[in-house]
């Protein structure tokens, strides 16, 4: 990282001839940079401003032969976007002109900036969070209107407010932890053990819910993922064959015949989609068991849509364990559609039931295909409060805070565990999250970021 100290320059606006070009210079010597080459119209004005101003005058470059007209926007303090001295010249956009400003600018002590760095200055004055600093670049590089309005939001402040908040329940709850533990010779209680739980398992849903979403926007330049899942022996091998219209998967009456998992390509209702096979599910103890249920378990964390398939032909007591699997996941927030497949083998099908098909006699495919599609296209299901590139810095930090606050929740809840544990494991999540928005960060990771920026952003 260069020194924050020097006055940098940079080209502000494109590159290229334009009706008009921007000049950025900030750092300390901004003034001095353009005091006696700069004649502005109100010279009195410009030397003592101490509030933004914007003034209007002529640049004297030395090699040209008459002075160009110039709009200087001046900030003389910290209420710039670098937080320190900030001008911007607004001039004429002729590529030499803009190219002799620079060389004079560079000549009187300005260097040209890096990549980002006007940015980075804005991050390490406090103007922006890293979140909102990527925003930068992704308003600049956004290719759709989507795109473009994900930006904004983020740079407006949309996610970095929420955590913010959290942030600060947590932390105010640790500073209640920590004052516990000072008094605790004199068994002075600042929160009850009720109170700590509550608000860390409000902090744990709050940030799963964030990895989630963080997760779903790394996927969404990708195909959908649907997942085939449910009971063994519930039809999903059959109906991945059908849908890919290939045998591909190995069907048999016999349950458990899937162990790990299949996919392919399923074209549903004109979208191109990632359809994955499961293994029915139960919990066998054996390694192999093990194996399938941690195969099932990756594929459903990734999954945009599980299909989850409940035989109609299902005893009492199948229908029972399939109701509690399914309401396990749907808990852990996965989006799921529930299908009733065989449905030839019964004629009344269950009430709650979102759809029913039968492969064997080829009924309610292509109503099932139209619902898939529709769960795919809802907004809802695909998270777009992200932009790709933070969810993808981010994802590691939200996964390791939500680790972080289910142990402090754990701990919580047994009733002999000691509160210098929970401080501890609090403590740990904090540090993730502010890994999220910058309050904890490595030059490296710096460097990382802004690199990306083009100059004079
Ligand atoms: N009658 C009827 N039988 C079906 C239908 N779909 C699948 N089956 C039968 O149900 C049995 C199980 O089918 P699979 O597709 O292997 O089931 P699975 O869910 O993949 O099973 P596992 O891989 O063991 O979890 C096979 O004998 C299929 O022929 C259907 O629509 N109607
Ligand atoms: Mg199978």
């Amino acid at each position: 990282m260069k020194g924050l100290d020097d006055t940098i320059a940079a080209l502000a606006s494109a590159p290229g001839a334009a009706a008009r070009g921007i000049i950025r210079i900030s750092g300390p010597g901004t003034f001095a940079v353009l005091k006696d080459w700069f004649v502005p119209a109100d010279a009195a004005n410009w030397q003592a401003a101490k509030t933004p101003q914007r003034h209007s005058g002529k640049l004297l470059i030395p090699q040209a032969r008459a002075p160009f007209e110039s709009d200087v926007q001046w900030w003389p303090g910290r209420r710039s976007y670098t937080g320190q001295p900030l001008a911007e010249l607004h001039m004429v956009g002729s590529p030499p002109v803009l190219s002799a400003v620079l060389a004079e600018l560079y000549r009187r002590g300005a260097r040209p900036a890096e990549p980002g760095e006007f940015t980075l200055r804005a991050f390490l004055a406090g103007k922006l969070d890293l979140l909102q600093a990527e925003a930068v670049l992704g308003v600049i590089d956004a290719t759709g209107e989507q795109e473009l309005k994900t930006a904004l939001e983020q740079l407006a402040g949309g996610i970095s407010q929420s955590m913010v908040l959290m942030r600060r329940d947590l932390l105010e709850l640790l500073a209640d932890l920590e004052a516990g533990l000072d008094f605790v010779e004199e068994h002075l209680e600042f929160v009850s053990r009720d109170e700590i739980t509550r608000r860390l398992m409000k902090g744990r849903d709050m940030v799963t819910q964030l990895a989630q979403q963080a997760r779903q926007r790394m996927h969404a330049g990708e195909r959908p993922r649907v997942v085939l899942a449910g009971l063994p022996n519930a039809g999903k091998s059959t109906l991945f064959n059908h849908l890919l219209g290939q045998e591909h998967a190995l069907v048999s009456p016999i349950p458990g015949t899937t162990r790990d998992y299949l996919t392919g390509i399923w074209h549903c209702e004109g979208l191109a989609v990632d359809l994955i096979d499961t293994a029915g599910w139960e919990f066998a103890g054996d390694e192999i068991g093990t194996a399938m249920q941690q195969f099932r378990h990756d594929q459903l964390e990734r999954a945009d849509l599980i299909v989850w398939c409940s035989a109609a032909d299902r005893s009492a007591t199948e229908r029972e364990i399939d109701a509690r699997y399914r309401a396990d996941i749907e808990q852990a927030g996965r989006p799921v559609f529930q299908v009733i497949t065989k449905s030839d083998l019964q004629i009344g099908i269950g009430a709650t039931a979102s759809s029913s098909i039968s492969v064997a006699k080829n009924l309610g495919l292509t109503k099932l295909a139209r619902a898939v599609h529709a769960c795919l296209n809802d907004p809802a299901a695909r998270d777009r409060s992200w932009l790709g590139s933070s969810a993808a810095r981010c994802e590691q930090s939200l996964v390791g805070a939500a680790e972080a606050l289910s142990h402090a929740v754990q701990l919580a809840e047994q009733p002999g565990s000691g509160e210098e544990l929970i401080a501890g494991e609090l403590r740990l999540a904090l540090e993730h999250l502010g890994e999220i928005v910058g309050v904890v960060y490595t030059d490296d990771l710096l460097d990382r970021i802004f690199s990306k920026f083009c100059i004079g952003k």
